[in-house]
């Protein structure tokens, strides 16, 4: 099953890029479908592209349980953020199976389409569609760096465009959704620790600035006559790093766009993403995104692009597993997730976490252990138990 997968998607630096609605995307999806076709589950397709392959049926016997993750990555991501939770459940459905265990309720394992953004730029748009968190019109409307449409992207890889959003249908078929992830960070490495729960999802937001200026000459074009937006985009990223050491959370520009992106010409336009989180009420992560005198100053705009509050697990759930789990840490994460969406949602959601023993994520440098990766499917597979058994 891994073999196949990690061979999906590769970017040719040692990393993945499969981003959303593209060739890369349809062979996972026809991966997906082949694994739950392997294994006698029934697929369907949600109203926002999430693949569900369903062991029972939900709309006799539900509502049931979902188990899964995603699959897509960041630009030159790891092997394991995401395929690590999809490829766990499938073999927790297999160890069920093996144990002979015979669920008392519908059990589907369940890919999360588009969760990384990195194509349209809204982290969890497959969840977020679903859950109606993200509006279906704004999501349509989405742009990529090559100025195609998601609407576009969609209606090619086969989706029924006029039909994506909120999809209550498939909400009422669960109560209850579980995720296991590598872990992104080195918690689990301090802590020794194989496997761990998942407590809470740090709040984080995502901003874009827009930052006009004149295209010019490079090496003809006084200083004194330049409007370039390139120094208020190093406003911005100074301004955002200085107000994350004052509130002790993290901020990051990862993403420039930069027109026209020539070495000797000053650029006619640079926008810009902020990517900020903490364990810090809104309003102070909007502080770390505020550096609108740097911005207006250069005539620029910037706009909210995403927002996820802080997103809490059901504790009695994380505690009764960390439980049947002989007594596993449980841990907030800063990363963002599938299962704080549905969590957002009102599902009744936990969190399951691997070493991942390089602390390292959205990096080919990210890595987790065939003994932690056996560790955390036979975990997933106790939780799976718990909760259809
Ligand atoms: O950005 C995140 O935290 C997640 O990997 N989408
Ligand atoms: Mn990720
Ligand atoms: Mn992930
Ligand atoms: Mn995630």
């Amino acid at each position: 099953m891994w073999g196949e997968l990690e061979q999906l998607g590769r970017a040719g630096t040692g990393g993945y890029r499969r981003y959303a609605w593209t060739p890369e995307d349809a062979r996972l999806r026809e991966w997906f479908a082949g694994q739950s076709a392997a294994r006698g589950l029934d697929l369907v397709q949600d109203r926002a592209g999430n693949q569900w392959a369903w062991w029972g049926d939900p709309d006799a016997d539900g509502p049931g349980v979902a188990v899964g993750s995603h699959l897509d990555s960041v630009p030159d991501g790891g092997a394991f953020d995401g395929p690590l939770g999809v490829v766990s459940a499938l073999a927790a459905v297999d160890a069920l199976r093996e144990s002979g265990v015979r669920p008392t309720k519908p059990l589907a394992v369940v890919h999360f389409g588009d969760e990384e953004g990195a194509r349209f730029g809204i982290a969890c748009a497959g969840s977020r569609l679903l859950t109606g968190a993200l509006d279906a019109d704004r999501a349509r409307g989405l742009t990529d760096g090559d100025g195609v449409r998601m609407a576009e992207a969609m209606a090619a890889a086969g989706l029924d465009v006029s039909h994506v959003g909120r999809d209550d249908e498939t909400l009422r078929r669960i109560d209850s959704f579980v995720e296991l992830h590598v872990e992104q960070g080195r918690a689990m490495v301090d802590m020794d620790a194989p496997v761990a729960v998942g407590s809470a999802i740090r709040p984080h937001g995502r901003w874009r600035y827009e930052l006009p200026g004149e295209a010019n000459h490079a090496g003809t074009t006084l200083l004194a006559d330049r409007r370039d937006p390139m120094l208020a985009m190093a406003a911005v990223v100074l301004a955002a790093r200085a107000a994350a050491v004052r509130h002790d959370t993290v901020a990051t520009c990862g993403k420039l766009r930069v027109e026209p992106n020539g070495v000797n010409a000053i650029p006619s336009r640079v926008t810009g993403w902020l990517d900020a989180r903490g364990p810090v009420p809104e309003g102070v992560l909007a502080t770390v995104a505020d550096v609108t005198a740097a911005v207006e100053e250069h005539g620029g705009r910037v706009e909210q692009e995403s927002w996820t509050g802080v997103t809490r697990f059901d504790a009695d759930l994380a505690a009764e597993l960390a439980g049947l789990l002989g007594g596993v840490p449980v841990l907030d994460t800063g990363a963002g997730h599938d299962a704080g969406i549905l969590s957002a949602a009102g599902v009744r959601t936990a969190m399951l976490f691997v070493r991942n023993p390089t602390g390292v994520s959205h990096s080919p440098l990210e890595h987790a252990e065939p003994d932690d990766c056996e560790a955390g499917v036979r975990a997933l597979s106790t939780v799976l138990a718990s909760l259809v058994g």
